[in-house]
């Protein structure tokens, strides 16, 4: 049999090379270019596609497929759709010995699977202190009562009769990267940052409720309650509450997922992500915090003197390189493509910088596609891969200016007592093999 090759052409290549430049200085795309002219002429591994794919296996070119010679399943087959079969190693994970229960524990997004920046519903990972809330929504009210003109008690319906918005906004747990402060130990990247999601979400402005209870002046922050066993509580500032907080019933175009809260959840967006309350319920405008169980004994941060930070709300700057990662090493020499995600709780991304060699030397991403306040944003590098050793980071800096810390200077700041908002740049060693290992380094 014939081997059936696919290696590109020059035209295509050098389009290909065009697009994939796109971003880089003139100087840079002129050189860029002339590599890949190189490479064209060459006929090396020096494309994307590689070269040469032998055909074997009666599902191959020449052959024609088995699934284009009979018919397939018809519409509804499946009434609510669901990834292939192909696809189901991308799912949740959790790590056993991170949590007792199920009921109280973390499951991690797969985001070294994930392309751009939205994360699909059935894997936007979850964090439960009682287990998933099953609530009827013609059974459920949002209550607003406290230091309040006129306490109300809303219906779904009510709810969803005012103009709705719909912004799309990330959401992390303070706890991502929490198993890190001491050493490196997670050999995966849905481990190290997969706390993490970025979905379209759709309610009304927080803003807009309080101001038909009408917050008396001496209204300064906000008791959020949810409905689930744990009745999960934190006190949120007045200001977030007029400032950005909305409450939610849908997530990326459907009803919220019962992991996620439904039917109503509290979104701070930016801000740590135990204070979006789900299973929302109630919520007391009072004139000072509650200092409840999740805002003392947990979601504090222990410094080295013994001391604690509390209410410490923003997701700080934070990034990673998504590819390669541990999951996602390196499979042949020549041209790849750096990709991460970064984000901030401050705003927008403005910048992300890649190193290969630790920190020493910085080099520009391109930012791709949506770059939106509170937003994850996808970073991307184009550069070539000849099997030498690279210790791999990624760099963000936000439009406020607030650059991400390496390690050292977040442990010279904090310590390493805390649990939560270790957002230091993150290393990736990228081996001869091309196989990548989580590494740390100051
Ligand atoms: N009512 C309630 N809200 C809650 C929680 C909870 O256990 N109960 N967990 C919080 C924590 S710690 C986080 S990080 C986020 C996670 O949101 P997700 O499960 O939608 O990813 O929900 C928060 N809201
Ligand atoms: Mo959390």
């Amino acid at each position: 049999m014939s081997k059936q090759i696919r290696s590109l052409s020059t035209r295509e290549l050098m389009a290909q090379l065009a697009r994939e430049s796109d971003g880089l200085s003139i100087a840079d795309r002129r050189d860029f270019l002339k590599k890949g002219m190189l490479a064209a002429g060459a006929m090396t591994a020096t494309t994307f596609a590689g070269g040469a794919v032998a055909a074997t296996g009666k599902n191959l070119p020449p052959m024609e497929p088995s699934w284009g010679r009979k018919l397939g399943a018809g519409v509804v087959d499946k009434p609510y759709g669901v990834p292939s079969e192909y696809e189901k190693e991308v799912v949740r994970r959790t790590v056993p010995w991170l949590t007792a229960e199920s009921i109280a524990s973390i499951s991690m997004t797969p985001i070294q699977d994930l392309q751009g920046i939205i994360t699909p519903n059935g894997l936007v990972f979850e964090r439960y202190h009682a287990g998933v809330a099953q609530i009827n929504p013609q059974e459920h009210r949002l209550m607003i009562h406290g230091l309040v003109e006129r306490p109300i008690i809303f219906t779904m319906e009510d709810l969803m009769r005012f103009p709705s918005v719909s912004e799309i906004k990330f959401i992390e747990c303070p706890a991502n990267g929490g198993m890190e402060w001491k050493g490196a130990q997670m050999e995966a990247l849905q481990f190290t940052h997969g706390m993490l999601s970025c979905c379209e979400w759709t309610g009304v402005p927080l803003r807009v409720l309080l101001e038909e209870a009408g917050v008396k002046p001496e209204g300064k922050w906000l008791l959020a309650e949810g409905a689930d066993g744990s009745h999960m509580s934190r006190s949120i500032p007045i200001e977030k509450a007029l400032d950005d907080a909305l409450v939610v019933y849908a997530q990326n175009g459907e009803m919220l997922r019962p992991e996620q809260g439904y039917p109503l959840r509290l979104l701070n967006p930016g801000w740590e992500g135990n204070t979006s309350i789900k299973w929302l319920r109630r919520l007391e405008v009072g004139d000072k915090p509650w200092y409840h169980r999740e805002e003392t004994s947990k979601y504090t941060d222990l410094m080295e003197d013994g001391r604690a930070r509390k209410f410490t709300f923003v997701q700080e700057t934070n990034s990673v390189i998504t590819n390669p990662c541990p999951e996602k090493p390196i499979v042949k020499p020549g041209l790849i493509e750096i990709e991460g995600l970064a984000w901030s709780g401050r705003g927008k991304i403005k910048q992300v910088d890649v190193s290969f060699d630790g920190g020493v030397n910085w080099v520009p991403a391109n930012l791709k596609g949506l770059v939106l306040d509170k937003a994850l944003t996808r970073f991307s590098l184009v550069t070539k891969w000849d099997g030498q050793p690279w210790l791999l980071q990624s760099r963000a800096i936000d439009e406020t200016g607030y650059v991400q810390p390496t390690l050292g200077q977040l442990r010279e700041a904090r310590g390493t007592n805390s649990i939560y908002h270790k957002n230091s740049i993150h290393t990736w060693k990228v081996e001869a093999t091309g196989g990548v290992k989580n590494v740390q380094i100051s």
